[in-house]
């Protein structure tokens, strides 16, 4: 089982590793945990129309001390958790709260957000939209739950390294994911660490990608990898984010910004497979950043900087994306000490070719993070 190298190994200096082989996989815990293998699960058959490097399994997987209290809830309140499960993701997403809907309407503000149009500039602006104690909480959920990728890719000969983690989620208009049928019911795991709680691992969506027009499979050479379904504690969140916003989204982008050296430069999210004048709103969640809008071409015309909040929401409307560009840049002073913060865009994004596009540098080829203990560990692969 190769070993790749582990900052969160190395920085914590504790050894988790997962190791997939075809048939099996085998979760080992040390210092950190039950000082144990935790879990083998056989490999479910892969059904997907084309292969997938992620692994097809359901891994159970004690909540952490941290985990619990993350949810504002403890597993003695709670003898069910449930899972978001599907063969693209790489181990059950847990849901926020077995009966959902934690987002309720107590913890949204529902006040309009500020319009702000300024020429060709046109945002609408929540200060905030979610209340802070609900939005620290889904920040820790989606940190600690999210599958997170560190993509690498070349752009005109260059190797470029994504200066934060991503993950991303969704379909494009043009397919659906197939209903999980009866037999992909929910199945229940028990919990070793405490017998009587239950954790449920439901399916969020089918296999198969099927046509959204004529409902047959989408041939196999559409898509680059296959899609993944948005997990339930993403769905939720864009409900309310719709709801707020009067749009729909199809994609949900996820960013995490451990620290100061992380960045995103500037940029437009002007692609043709958003359509024109796409409607994209940004969540904020954790730590406070600058967030950085300069007109395109005209001089005269001043930037923009906010510092958003946990909680706070930008949406960019209109002729925002083809007159402005936006980034997060960089903040490695001295003074300049950063929290780390999660952004959630969603988007509406019309063809595949948006859904490889999103595919290939949200999540890319590489290994997955996932965030465990205050470390971002990296997991190792084996096909
Ligand atoms: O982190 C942010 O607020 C901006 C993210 C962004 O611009 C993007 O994902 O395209």
């Amino acid at each position: 089982m190769p070993v790749h190298s582990c900052r969160g190994l190395l920085a914590c200096g504790r050894a988790k590793v997962f190791g997939f082989s075809n048939k099996h996989v085998f979760m080992m815990a040390s210092a950190w945990g039950t000082n144990q293998i935790m879990a083998l699960y056989s490999r479910k058959k892969q059904k997907m129309s084309s292969p997938e490097r992620t692994v097809q399994v359901s891994v159970s997987q004690p909540l952490s001390a941290v985990g619990k209290q993350n949810l504002g809830h403890t597993l003695a309140e709670t003898p069910v958790r449930t899972y978001s499960t599907h063969p693209t993701y790489p181990f059950p997403i847990a849901d926020l709260h077995p009966s959902g809907g934690l987002l309720h309407s107590e913890s949204i503000l529902t006040s309009a957000g500020k319009v702000i149009k300024k020429g060709d500039l046109d945002l609408l602006y929540f200060q905030a939209f979610i209340k802070a104690p609900m939005a620290n909480m889904l920040y820790k959920h989606l940190l600690h739950e999210l599958p997170w990728y560190k993509v690498m890719y070349i752009a005109r000969g260059m190797t470029i390294n994504t200066p934060r983690y991503t993950t991303v989620f969704g379909i494009d208009e043009t397919a659906v994911f197939e209903a999980p049928s009866d037999e992909e019911g929910g199945e229940s795991v028990g919990d070793d660490e405490e017998k009587k709680h239950i954790r449920t691992h439901i399916p969020v969506a089918g296999p198969r990608v099927l046509s959204a027009i004529s409902k047959q499979p989408v041939p196999e050479n559409v898509y680059h990898k296959p899609p993944r379904p948005i997990p339930r504690c993403l769905q939720e969140l864009k409900r309310c984010v719709e709801q707020a916003t009067d749009e729909y989204y199809n994609f949900v982008l996820v960013n995490f910004y451990a620290d100061g050296t992380h960045s995103i430069s500037p940029h437009s999210d002007d692609e043709s497979f958003l359509g024109t004048n796409p409607c994209i709103a940004s969540l904020s969640l954790g730590g406070t950043r600058d967030f950085v809008m300069k007109h395109k071409t005209r001089k005269d015309v001043n930037s923009e900087k906010f510092a958003l909040r946990s909680g706070d929401m930008v949406v960019m409307r209109g002729t925002t994306q083809a007159n402005w560009f936006h980034s997060i840049p960089k903040r490695t002073g001295k003074t300049q000490a950063t929290a780390p913060r999660i952004n959630v865009t969603f988007r509406k994004c019309i063809n595949a070719k948006g859904s490889n596009n999103y595919s290939h540098y949200n999540v890319g080829s590489g290994p997955i993070h996932r965030f465990v203990n205050g470390a971002m560990m990296e997991q190792t692969i084996t096909e």
